[in-house]
């Protein structure tokens, strides 16, 4: 394989070239806004889209990097915050790392002995997610969270987990406040 740059734009996040872009609306996420109507109403109304992926393309095999930006778009589902589906990865002694462009948010970490740790994110921060942990970021601010990502070739992505008992905590705003909450799910 040849080497090759691809371009970031660092006020959206949009990478040129190379690039497979996924794009999630809130009904590519059912069931995993605590807030069953909520989500239902939105979805009704306009299914808006919550966050995008620039994923550039690197065959997702050991020794190579895979590596993307992620925009999670401001708002909330009822009174939790926009965020990603969250995922273990599918070789689960793989880590990331996580570089924020702009915005603010938070990184929600869990072990599947759902020990739990939340780091903010914030333009400048770099966080890394060690291997077995599964990560969610939800974008706590007013205006998009951009963030660029790096992990190995080979983790691919677990979703099922998330999908089926969610995480054991929520990012939620009660009276103008960023609270984490129990899940009442979990
Ligand atoms: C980050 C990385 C990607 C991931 C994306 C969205 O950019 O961790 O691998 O796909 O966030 O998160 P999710 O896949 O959980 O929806
Ligand atoms: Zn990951």
């Amino acid at each position: 394989m040849e080497p090759f740059n691809s371009y970031l734009n660092f006020n959206t996040g949009e990478i040129l070239a190379n690039c497979n872009i996924i794009v999630r609306h809130l009904s590519d996420m059912k069931g995993m806004y605590y807030d069953l109507k909520a989500t239902q109403k939105i979805i009704n109304e306009d299914d808006r889209v919550i966050y995008k992926v620039y994923n550039i393309d690197v065959p997702e095999k050991y020794g190579h990097l895979q590596h993307c930006t992620s925009i999670i778009y401001p708002g909330r589902v009822g009174d939790e915050f926009h965020m990603t589906k969250g995922h273990f990865h599918a070789q689960e002694d793989t880590a990331e790392i996580y570089l924020v462009l702009q915005g603010t948010g938070k990184l929600l970490m869990q072990k599947k002995d759902t020990e739990v740790k939340i780091l903010d994110m914030q333009s400048g921060s770099i966080s890394y997610i060690p291997p077995y942990w599964a990560h969610r970021t939800i974008n706590t601010g007013n205006t998009p969270l951009i963030f660029f990502a790096v992990y190995p070739g080979e983790a691919g992505h677990n979703y099922g987990i998330i999908e089926n008992k969610g995480f054991c905590k929520l990012i939620v705003e009660r009276n103008g406040q960023i609270k984490v909450i129990d899940n009442p799910n979990y």
